[in-house]
């Protein structure tokens, strides 16, 4: 799986990209993310990557020479051009059934915006997939690319540690509910203990118990998720591919 970040700050990437999981994948050759500075495109000798919107307003708006040019001369590098996403709030919400299909693509270049969004032009020339990664407004697309890289490497089979530990996972399409509590040792902690039927050893005594604490829990916080609407962001993905 590989990874092409395009951004103002590549800075912020290294710490997020040193942690265990995912250095150990890059190291091994799993994944490779490669960061992507779009102010080295700009053709002004001040590098200036952004200007004020025509029309006037608040803010800065990305120009839209430098990062068209970045992504194009990223995606001449390697053998496929990859799927452009661009992470914005005006993209529909990610959630985990798109997650397994961008997976399924292989490579995946990730355009972070800043500042008040992008020229328009860059989205009218590279037609790139917009994503959000929910309802609230960041400082800019770093934060939510390093979002859609975790989600998505967690996916490559050679990752995680366990080939299917993440089967159980919320939210993956065979278990939409909230995953029941876990305990481990010790028994008691300031008087509170373990539930008793998980010391049972009775499997099937364990699995309706966990099944039903996961339905209460999700319908208490989740109603939502009992009884999905068709209409998010991935299932559009799979009527079109059908
Ligand atoms: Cl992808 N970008 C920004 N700037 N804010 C967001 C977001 C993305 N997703 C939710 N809020």
């Amino acid at each position: 799986m590989r990874f092409d970040v395009v951004t103002l700050f590549p800075d912020m990437f290294p710490g997020y990209l040193g942690q265990s999981l995912l250095n150990k994948a890059i190291e091994r050759g799993f994944v490779q993310v490669h960061i992507h500075d779009v102010r080295k495109w700009t053709r002004n000798k001040h590098q200036k990557v952004d200007d004020r919107p025509y029309g006037g307003g608040p803010g800065m708006v990305l120009c839209v020479q430098p990062v068209v040019e970045c992504v194009e001369s990223i995606q001449q590098q390697g053998d496929s051009p990859g799927h452009v996403i661009l992470l914005t709030p005006q993209g529909r919400p990610l959630n985990q059934q798109r997650v397994e299909q961008l997976v399924e693509r292989r490579r995946l270049v990730l355009l972070c915006g800043r500042y008040e969004g992008f020229d328009q032009r860059v989205i009218d020339l590279l037609q790139p997939e917009e994503i959000s990664i929910g309802d609230y407004v960041l400082n800019g697309g770093e934060v939510a690319a390093m979002v859609v890289i975790d989600a998505v490497i967690r996916l490559v089979p050679e990752v995680l540690g366990q080939a299917d530990s993440h089967r159980d996972d919320s939210f993956s399409p065979g278990n939409r509910w909230l995953e029941s509590a876990q305990y481990t040792r010790p028994r008691e902690y300031r008087g509170l203990t373990v539930p008793q039927v998980l010391l049972t050893g009775n499997h099937e005594e364990i699995a309706r118990w966990r099944r039903e604490q996961s339905y209460e829990k999700t319908k208490q916080r989740r109603a939502d998720l009992l009884d999905p609407p068709d209409s998010q962001i991935g299932a559009q993905e799979e009527k079109e591919r059908s």
